[in-house]
């Protein structure tokens, strides 16, 4: 039986991540950080209904210690670095907290897994957003990075000294450019889910509208289950190597808007409202993934088209809030 550790395991991919591994047949052992609110922690891995099969174990990516203790008493053969501080607008609120976690963090887990288990094969989970201001459409695996938020300087630092370990010290560490990727887990603060929980309040008549910020932003977006299923295809080549992992497709925010209140039997144009307060400083235009050599090397497609998403997450949030 293989071990997997999970850092991260607690947020959207992290238990779509631990659903996928276990159907596998992998033990896994999954970091969580301390929390006051530790009855409401594991509610996403509780959705799945795995949450019993997982083992918790309490760290945080900032205290090197807890984290060599995990890997020196886990043994994990792969290690998935999800963990991260991962809400792009709260980067410029808590620049320096995003710098230490979703930067400097993967640096202190790769250091983790040199010191106590090397031959551990690393997963790290870079972003599509340290594109930025892109300099080529659609954006592959040699596009030059650019990145315009706190979080995406902080995924560029964690993408190149992943690279480093890998060329320094011989490490197995791959890094998965991941596009947007959403689905009924996704955190509230998003704007797929922020759109989609707003569209079953409508109809539920709880309220009566939405406000969103900059609605022309074009992004391409696919489904958590399928973008889980890469990190581990990754992790199974004889090579480590990065790869951009996204459907092909570009949709703008307002586009995603009209496909879930379709979805629900509503029009878009008697709910939406848009403010100037919840643009961001700088914002990433376009986003547009290649993904040929993930489908040519990997074997890896996007299964679940952006119309299906929209209407799956939909349905649950009616689900949730029915309840
Ligand atoms: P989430 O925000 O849902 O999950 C983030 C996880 O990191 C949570 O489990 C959170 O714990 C944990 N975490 C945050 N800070 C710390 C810390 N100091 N110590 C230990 N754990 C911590 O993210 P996603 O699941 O959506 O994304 C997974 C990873 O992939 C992230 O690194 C994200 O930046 C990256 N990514 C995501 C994409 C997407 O579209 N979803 C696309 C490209 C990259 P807690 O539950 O306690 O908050
Ligand atoms: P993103 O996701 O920044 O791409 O990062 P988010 O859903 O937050 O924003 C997508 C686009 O929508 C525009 N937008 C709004 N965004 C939010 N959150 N709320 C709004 O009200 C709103 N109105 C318009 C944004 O300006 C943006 O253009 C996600 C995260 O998961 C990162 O961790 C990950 O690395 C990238 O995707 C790939």
């Amino acid at each position: 039986m293989k071990t997997a550790l999970i850092t991260g395991i607690t947020g959207q991919d992290g238990a779509y991540l631990s659903e996928f591994l276990l159907g596998k047949g992998y033990r896994v052992i999954g970091l969580m950080r301390r929390s006051a609110s530790s009855d409401v922690i594991g509610e996403r891995l509780r959705w799945l209904g795995v949450i019993d099969r997982v083992q918790l174990v309490e760290g945080n990516l900032t205290d090197l210690g807890s984290l060599i203790r995990t890997v020196q008493t886990y043994e994990p053969d792969e290690v998935y670095h999800l963990a991260a501080q991962s809400f792009v607008a709260t980067s410029w609120q808590q620049p320096s907290l995003t710098g230490l976690v979703t930067g400097l963090g993967a640096v202190t887990m790769l250091e983790a897994v040199r010191i106590a288990r090397p031959q551990a094969r690393f997963y790290q989970a870079s972003s599509s957003e340290m594109f930025g201001k892109v300099q080529a459409i659609p954006q592959s695996e040699t596009t030059p990075f650019y990145p315009r938020s706190p979080y995406a300087a902080a995924k560029l630092y964690a993408h190149w000294m992943t690279v480093n370990y890998r060329e320094s010290f011989g490490m197995h560490a791959s890094s998965g450019i991941l596009f947007n990727h959403e689905s009924p887990l996704r955190g509230i603060e998003f704007v797929t889910r922020r759109i989609t929980d707003a569209v079953a309040r409508i109809k539920l008549g709880l309220t009566d509208h939405l406000t969103l910020g900059n609605v022309e932003a074009k992004r391409d977006w696919g489904h958590a289950r399928d973008y889980v299923q890469a990190m581990w295809m990754m992790l199974q080549q004889d090579e480590a190597d990065d790869y951009v992992i996204a459907t092909g497709r570009t949709m703008r925010v307002a586009d995603f808007c009209e496909m879930a209140f379709a979805a629900a039997g509503l029009s878009m144009a008697d709910h939406i409202r848009t403010d100037q307060a919840l643009m961001r400083p700088a914002e990433v235009e376009l986003l547009l993934g290649d993904p040929s050599k993930a489908e040519r090397k990997l074997g890896w497609k996007a299964t679940v088209t952006l119309e299906q998403l929209a209407a799956e997450m939909v349905e649950a949030d009616l689900a949730r809030l029915s309840r």
